[in-house]
């Protein structure tokens, strides 16, 4: 008896730990859960992916829920999510865009292919006694690229806790995936270089040094963030 409710205790601080991104904002508000988000496949215990491999790592997305709407955003702005409750482990974030290929819509693409493009990393602040990242953030901003061609785009949200990193799989990712639609931006020919692209599974490894490391070790430690390099327009 005893044993059952310090298990479902656990259970729950377990789940009550971990988080989502339900909404995105646009123009500083807060949108409907699920509006412009594909609905997420852990809604109920709100767990990590901890495969690396896993096609899960493209959106993260229930694939039978109703399909999200697309968002109009104009290029240059800022847009954001909300996360339920809020990231409560130590770690990076990272957004990254996928531009939809010309046969599909938002609402229909899963994300899947070399489509994908960093678009922002945070860094850690470095202490001379291990890492630091914020935490107990309940929102994440991303600035839309100016130079985006106009079209419709997946707009990814990642954070990656890095608690039990020491162990190889021991990263957890938490991510989500908005619909958007993006005006107002690049017209014309390409005007810098073009954005790396990589896919979901593939960008990472297992071992990569942003994903299996130490973060508890003392002493400074340097962190690179995993994937390929941040895309700028240099506009
Ligand atoms: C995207 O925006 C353009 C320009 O406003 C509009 O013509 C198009 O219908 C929009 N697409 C979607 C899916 O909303
Ligand atoms: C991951 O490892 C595989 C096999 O070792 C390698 O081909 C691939 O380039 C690596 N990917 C990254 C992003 O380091
Ligand atoms: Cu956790």
């Amino acid at each position: 008896m005893q044993l059952t409710s310090t298990i479902l205790l656990l259970s729950a601080s377990l789940a009550s730990a971990h988080y989502i991104f339900p909404a995105l904002i646009l123009n500083g508000q807060a949108t409907g859960d699920w509006q412009y988000v594909k609905k997420a496949a852990n809604i109920n215990g709100r767990g990590p992916i901890e495969d690396i491999n896993s096609d899960s790592l493209r959106c993260y997305n229930d694939p039978t829920a109703p399909k999200a709407a697309t968002a109009n955003v104009e290029a240059g702005n800022l847009v954001g999510f909300t996360v339920a409750s809020r990231i409560s482990h130590p770690g990076p974030l990272l957004f990254y865009m996928a531009r939809v290929p010309d046969d599909k819509t938002a609402a229909d693409f899963d994300g899947e292919g070399t489509v994908w493009f960093k678009v922002h990393e945070d860094q850690p602040a470095d202490t001379s006694n291990g890492i630091w990242w914020p935490e107990d953030i309940t929102e994440v901003y991303v600035k839309i690229p100016r130079c985006l061609p106009d079209g419709e785009y997946l707009l990814r949200v990642e954070h990656i806790a890095l608690h039990n990193a020491y162990q190889t799989g021991g990263a957890q990712f938490f991510l989500g995936c908005a619909q958007l639609n993006v005006t107002g931006g690049w017209v014309g020919a390409t005007p810098s270089t073009p954005p790396t692209l990589v896919s979901f599974p593939g960008a990472y490894n297992a071992t990569d040094p942003g994903i299996k490391l130490n973060i508890w070790a003392p002493g400074a430690i340097s962190y690179v963030n995993p994937g390929p390099p941040v895309y700028h327009c240099y506009l």
